[in-house]
């Protein structure tokens, strides 16, 4: 009879190819998965992220089963005296079971490498601890593997998504006609700014209705972790692979043609507009990044979709993401102490209440608190630039994104926060800071109109806080911005400005400052 492995499932690799499974035998070697409180409250999980995880994790396990899989899941109870005897890691849920009658004759761990470096650093001591031969896999889920973008970043003095892309499209044949992009051309992002209009048509997102396990799920969050950020009602997320799916083709045939054109584009009450809302699903494994390009590629070319739209998509998945999760583990774990601009400020307290008179802000944690969602631009361009500005502490910043959003795992937060929105590692990630006034904000979304602010004011007590806080963060940082090629413009029309013009959006801004 063949050695018995322990094969460890993590709650984001929800995928029946993943590199763990990949030799396994349905009658020998054992799949684990643990429902632990640590990875729960590690960061303190939005409550529509731990329905979504536990549920997608309950409906894998049992999808697993009827396939005939032996699979020994350790489930989280909703009632009695809960913490007595739980594990506080993987590593103690590890050793308990390997203590068990059950496991006896295990020979070999197996694990594919977990998304986060924490938890690589606890699973590279296991075969010491447990004197077992453990074997941590590859996660090859991703397009770029993490030594071909080591290999790829070595050859180069300076990183850019830009480039990297078109390596990515090379590599997999997206939006290629033989060895040329479709259209002529790598990237349609200046077709891929218009401001939506209230009246436009507006999709809204699969909905996918609780079944029995979800609902025992939202009863154990709600009993455990009602301390978290979030609502817990009207949860619509898929939970296994099916709904998954569904909510791709849902998202292709309604709303796909638009996502370019109106890609950066905010309306007060459309939390979602055009996006996918399937990065939730990507993160966990319901779905692979390359069959949802593939299937992206394939509207195109069948002459559904405008090439904008399918080639701003694609980039997003096979460029932003791929490029993010190469930083991260390229810098990791360095990259988590970076402040460039040394900022310290504490987090606002609205970002956990909403209650801000700014109506971008409000807008943007009010769906956040709702859905565990805000698009892209909502985090970069709103929250994000608030915090910029502000001179928050970037790991104040990054905790935050970590905790509010259901497809937050930190190789994908934490490069996206620190570096693209918070500037903090100096221009590793991208060339300049998202910085931007008022008048970003009044041109591509209607939030202004409602305001308590007025936009077009520059200084004083009612003008938009941006306003200020947008020069006020140029100037104190001008000796670390204004050699930057990317700043020359902006930092000539600071200089010219007269000094009591400069002086007036600097005490603007330390007036505002104070009130946080
Ligand atoms: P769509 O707009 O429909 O985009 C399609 C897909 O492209 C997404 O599903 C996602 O898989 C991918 N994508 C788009 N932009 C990025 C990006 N910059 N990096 C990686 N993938 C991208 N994304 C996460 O998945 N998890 C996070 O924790 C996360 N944190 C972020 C924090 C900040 C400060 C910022 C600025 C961005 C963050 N992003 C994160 C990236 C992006 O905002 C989300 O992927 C996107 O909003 C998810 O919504 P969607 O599925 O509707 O995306
Ligand atoms: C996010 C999450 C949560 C909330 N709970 C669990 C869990 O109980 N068990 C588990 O295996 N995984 C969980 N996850 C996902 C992990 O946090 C994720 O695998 C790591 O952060 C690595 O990306």
């Amino acid at each position: 009879m063949n050695p018995q492995r322990l094969i460890l499932i993590l709650g984001d690799q929800l995928t029946q190819t993943i590199s763990s499974l990949s030799d396994a035998n349905k009658s020998t070697d054992l799949i684990v998965m643990f429902e632990l409180v640590s990875e729960a409250t590690y960061v303190r999980h939005h409550k529509k992220k731990l329905v979504l995880v536990l549920s997608a994790m309950r409906h894998f396990a049992r999808e697993l089963r009827e396939l005939g899989w032996r699979v020994h899941y350790h489930e989280l109870v909703a009632q009695g005296d809960a913490t007595v005897g739980e594990p506080n890691n993987f590593t103690e849920a590890m050793a308990a079971l390997l203590e068990q009658s059950l496991t006896q004759s295990v020979s070999q761990v197996v694990v594919t490498e977990p998304g986060e470096w924490r938890l690589r650093q606890e699973f590279d001591q296991w075969s010491s601890t447990f004197s077992l031969p453990v074997h941590i896999r590859a996660d090859d889920r991703f397009v770029c593997s993490r030594t071909e973008f080591a290999n790829w970043a070595d050859s180069r003095k300076q990183l850019r998504m830009e480039y990297f892309y078109r390596e990515m499209r090379k590599k997999t044949g997206l939006l290629m006609a033989d060895d040329k992009p479709c259209g002529d051309k790598w990237n349609f992002d200046s077709d891929n700014r218009k401001a939506a209009k209230a009246d436009l048509f507006m999709p809204s997102p699969w909905r996918c209705e609780m079944d029995e396990i979800t609902q025992q799920v939202v009863e154990l969050v709600q009993r455990r972790f009602s301390q978290h950020f979030g609502d817990i009602d009207d949860f619509f997320f898929a939970v296994d692979r099916a709904g998954a799916l569904t909510a791709l083709e849902h998202f292709v045939s309604s709303a796909l043609a638009n996502f370019g054109d109106y890609q950066d584009a905010m309306l007060e009450g459309e939390p979602f507009l055009y996006h996918s809302l399937l990065s939730p699903y990507i993160n966990l494994g319901l779905l692979d990044p390359l069959e949802v390009c593939q299937r992206i590629d394939q509207e195109y070319r069948n002459g559904r979709v405008p090439l904008n739209a399918a080639e701003g998509f694609i980039r997003q998945i096979i460029g932003w993401r791929e490029y993010v999760r190469g930083i991260y583990w390229l810098k990791m774990p360095e990259y988590v102490g970076l402040n460039y601009f040394s900022a310290t400020r504490p987090l606002p307290e609205f970002y956990w209440t909403g209650e801000s008179n700014m109506a971008c802000m409000a807008a943007a944690i009010t769906q956040t608190k709702e859905h565990g969602y805000a698009h892209h631009i909502q985090r970069l361009m709103v929250t994000g630039n608030f915090a910029l500005l502000a001179g928050v502490d970037p790991v104040a910043v990054h905790e935050w994104y970590l905790q509010v959003y259901v497809d937050a795992y930190e190789w994908v937060e934490l490069p996206n926060t620190l570096g693209m929105s918070q500037f903090a590692d100096g221009g590793l990630l991208g060339s300049k800071p998202y910085a931007a006034s008022g008048n970003y904000i009044n041109k591509m979304s209607d939030y202004c109109g409602n305001c308590r602010y007025n936009v077009k004011h520059k200084t004083g007590p009612d003008a938009c806080p941006l306003n200020a806080l947008y020069w006020d963060f140029l100037a104190r940082n001008e000796r670390l911005l204004a050699s930057n090629p990317r700043m020359g413009q902006t930092y000539a029309t600071w200089r010219r400005m007269s000094e009591d013009k400069q002086q007036s959006y600097l005490n603007s801004a330390a007036d505002f400052l104070q009130t946080l």
